[in-house]
């Protein structure tokens, strides 16, 4: 049977004022007869369905808006060509309650994930399809896109809803869930969207700079004043790999101990955020940094000898006003002593 649900009606149309939540309706028989029954009611213009909780979409809900929106805003981006990239949100045990209803009736069959995240095991994920295209997430989105439930021990998945037509999640979502594994750990749980695109400038700058986290961390920071208060930690690099696989995987999610970003070289970024915000953000932090720093070498005949630059201490001056604590393995020199100041 379907779930009972609640009509929070507004009948300034009928003489009422207020709310009338009185009806609690068990099926999907009585919704339709009380459709029927609300609809003599004939609305003001511009109350619709959806406005009063009655068909409601699982795309109304704010998990899949922030979602659909991130998607789209990084295609405009120029960050996804064709197929490239993908994006996961693990849900939040409250946005797996407001979605269930909307699950299919019997999920389809376990696959292996290739890798494990026991931390992960149960976990729902809100995830890209294998080969779809992110400009096509907002019209399409049960294509485009699809809940999969990781299984107790965190080493299989299935799929629970969307990724219609026999689809199946990102060829890097193994990567995506022991990233989520890694970052939640290392955010007390904070992490929620993990987040992976081909961004122009950090591909070109991955064929220019030695394939360290500390050469483009100093690199990125020193591009722009605010990056090393957006990244503190850095950024990781993971040199040249096969994508999709067990192996890039681990390298990756080998980094995000330590970063909340890493380069892939001559692929694109992954990053990780608690919210949509903040990890498109820190993406385009990323990207615009790598612009800028492409920029001033172009004009600087390509040499990355600047006339003026941020100084280490520099850095550390910016970490200590805004509060922030600086990755110092990536400073050169030792941390100034507190008379210092
Ligand atoms: O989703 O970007 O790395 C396509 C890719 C694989
Ligand atoms: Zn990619």
């Amino acid at each position: 049977g379907s779930h009972p649900f609640f009509l929070f009606l507004p009948l300034e149309y009928s003489g009422f004022r207020g709310i009338f939540p009185a009806l609690i309706l068990q099926n999907a028989r009585a919704h339709t007869m009380m459709k029927w029954v609300v609809g003599r009611f004939r609305p003001p213009p511009g109350i619709t369905w959806e406005k009063r909780g009655m068909d409601m979409r699982i795309t109304d809900l704010s998990f899949m808006q922030g979602y659909i929106r991130m998607a789209t805003d990084g295609a405009n981006m120029g960050w996804h060509e064709r197929n490239g990239g993908n994006l996961s949100y693990r849900m939040r045990p409250e946005d797996v309650d407001t979605a269930r209803k909307f699950f299919d009736k019997e999920p389809r069959p376990w696959v292996p994930l290739g890798v494990e995240a026991p931390t992960m095991g149960g976990a729902y994920f809100l995830v890209t399809g294998a080969g779809n295209y992110m400009r096509n997430v907002a019209t399409d989105p049960s294509r485009n896109i699809g809940i999969v439930e990781l299984s107790a021990a965190g080493d299989a998945y299935r799929i629970v809803w969307g990724l219609d037509d026999g689809g199946r999640p990102t060829s890097e979502f193994p990567t995506h869930v022991m990233n989520h594994a890694v970052r939640a750990e290392a955010t007390d749980g904070a992490c929620r969207v993990i987040y992976h695109a081909h961004p122009t400038n950090i591909i070109a700058l991955s064929y220019l700079l030695p394939l360290d986290a500390r050469t483009f961390t100093r690199v990125l920071w020193k591009a722009m004043t605010e990056c090393v208060v957006v990244f503190p930690a850095g950024v990781g690099v993971v040199p040249w790999m096969v994508p999709g696989g067990a192996d890039i995987a681990r390298a990756t999610s080998e980094q995000m101990k330590t970063f909340d970003a890493v380069v892939w070289a001559s692929h694109g970024l992954f990053v990780s955020g608690a919210d949509f915000d903040a990890t498109f953000g820190l993406l385009h932090t990323i990207e615009k940094a790598a612009d800028i720093y492409g920029r001033a070498r172009a004009m600087n005949g390509g040499s990355g000898e600047f006339l003026n630059t941020i100084t280490d201490e520099g850095l550390r001056q910016i970490g200590r006003e805004f509060n922030v604590k600086i990755n110092e393995a990536m400073l050169d020199f030792p941390a100034a002593s507190a008379t210092d100041n």
